[in-house]
């Protein structure tokens, strides 16, 4: 079982990425794959197209492109449904006490973590960043 996150922006900026993973390792999620990319414009409305036309979607594309990111591959029993639990609610406010957005995230926009929400998605995802070689650990 797999499944996507990123560190988002505001998280690599403050020099959060290597407490996240240290977190994400801790609560048993295994690195497959990984890179830092500055996603364009047209790649992240792309990988948030389910959310076109919401209010918060101009914020959000502009936000995922205000600097570079982290997209990962993680590997875990029950990963996709895990990792949301790591994460915590979506606004940091409202998020569970010891989660990565309560932790790490400065609002609900710029929240720290993306995670699939679901294994359809979470296959999609991982095929928008990673390739099949990247993957097997036979590149990059
Ligand atoms: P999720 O990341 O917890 O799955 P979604 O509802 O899928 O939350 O929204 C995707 C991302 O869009 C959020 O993580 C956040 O960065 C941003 N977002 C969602 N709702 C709002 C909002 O009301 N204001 C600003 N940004 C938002
Ligand atoms: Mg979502």
């Amino acid at each position: 079982m797999q499944t996507l996150a990123i560190i988002k922006p505001d998280a690599i900026a403050s020099g959060k990425a290597g407490a996240i993973l240290k977190h994400l390792q801790e609560a048993g999620f295994t690195l497959r794959a990984a890179r830092l990319v500055r996603l364009t414009l047209p790649q992240a409305e792309a990988f948030y197209g389910v959310h076109k036309g919401r209010p918060f979607f101009p914020e959000l594309v502009a936000f995922m492109t205000s600097g570079p990111c982290m997209p990962m591959a993680l590997v875990r029993a029950d990963a996709v449904a895990h990792l949301r639990t790591v994460i915590g609610a979506t606004d940091p406010a409202e998020a569970a006490p010891g989660t990565i957005r309560k932790l790490y995230a400065e609002s609900k926009g710029r929240n720290a973590i993306h995670a699939s929400d679901s294994d359809e998605n979470a296959a999609r995802e991982i095929a928008f960043f990673f390739t099949e070689g990247e993957l097997a650990g036979l590149v990059g």
